[in-house]
């Protein structure tokens, strides 16, 4: 079989997704490890394996994949991992399919947003963001985690049912992203508290715990200022939140 590289920084959500599913079904792997904030991602070489210059990228001999769901689905295929991850019934499949293709657009934009503007906005400016901007941001991701709630788990252990599959990594590592900026995501929301805790039993905490260390340290870097190459880089991005 040939040598299965992915190019990651765990600071970032759809690589942590990745970087559990592979080791919590142990495939084997190089982790290429990327830091955004250093710009490795903008390298030439790295262009080669993915010219969108986005983590998570995947290598595997010759092919090389973008996009952290359809590499999920390629991993789960291609190393045959057990059924429930991404089922063979269809309708359960089409359940995965539901939330990977929903997030793009909801758990993952609204997570970041929070995540920006709560973490990168004072890393960046020096100060908080103003609160108009909070509020509304964190309004809508507590909408989202109600959808996931209501629409997505109703009353099953897990979103495609009775088992884990990959939309619950995606869920959980997203949401995890303004946990890790200091909101308290699971206040008043037990069903998401409980899922999460089914969660961690099946991937392993030590696991979750490990691919999380990074960005649940993320507010210690306040204490060192960003470059101002990375200050300019990242702040058109930070005002693209703070629109
Ligand atoms: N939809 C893509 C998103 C990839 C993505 O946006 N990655 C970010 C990190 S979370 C990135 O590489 N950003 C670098 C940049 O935009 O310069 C996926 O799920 O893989």
């Amino acid at each position: 079989m040939s040598e299965l590289t992915l190019y990651l920084d765990l600071l970032s959500q759809p690589c942590r997704s990745v970087y559990i599913f592979a080791k919590a079904n142990d495939i084997p792997f190089k982790n290429h490890e990327l830091q955004l904030f250093k710009g490795d991602h903008l390298s030439e070489d790295f262009g080669k394996v993915n010219p969108l210059r986005k983590v998570p990228a995947l290598r595997d001999g010759d092919f090389t994949l973008a996009e952290s769901t359809a590499m999920l689905r390629y991993l789960a295929n291609k190393y045959e991992t057990p059924d429930h991850w991404y089922p063979s019934d269809i309708q359960k499949r089409a359940r995965v399919d539901e939330y990977l293709a929903w997030q793009h657009t909801n758990t993952r934009p609204h997570a970041a947003r929070v995540f920006w503007i709560k973490a990168m906005a004072p890393y960046l400016l020096g100060h908080d963001a103003p609160d108009e901007k909070l509020q509304p941001a964190l309004c809508e991701f507590i909408n989202t985690l109600t959808a996931i709630e209501d629409q997505f788990l109703q009353d099953k252990p897990f979103i495609a049912g009775d088992e884990i599959s990959i939309a619950d990594i995606v869920a959980i590592v997203e949401i995890m992203q303004p946990v890790a900026a200091g909101v308290d995501v699971f206040e008043d929301k037990p069903k998401l508290a409980t899922w999460k805790s089914r969660v961690l039993q099946v991937i392993g905490a030590n696991l979750f715990k490990e691919a999380h260390d990074r960005i649940l340290r993320v507010k210690e870097m306040e204490k060192q200022p960003p470059s101002p190459e990375l200050k300019e880089r990242l702040t058109t991005k930070l005002d693209y939140f703070l629109r």
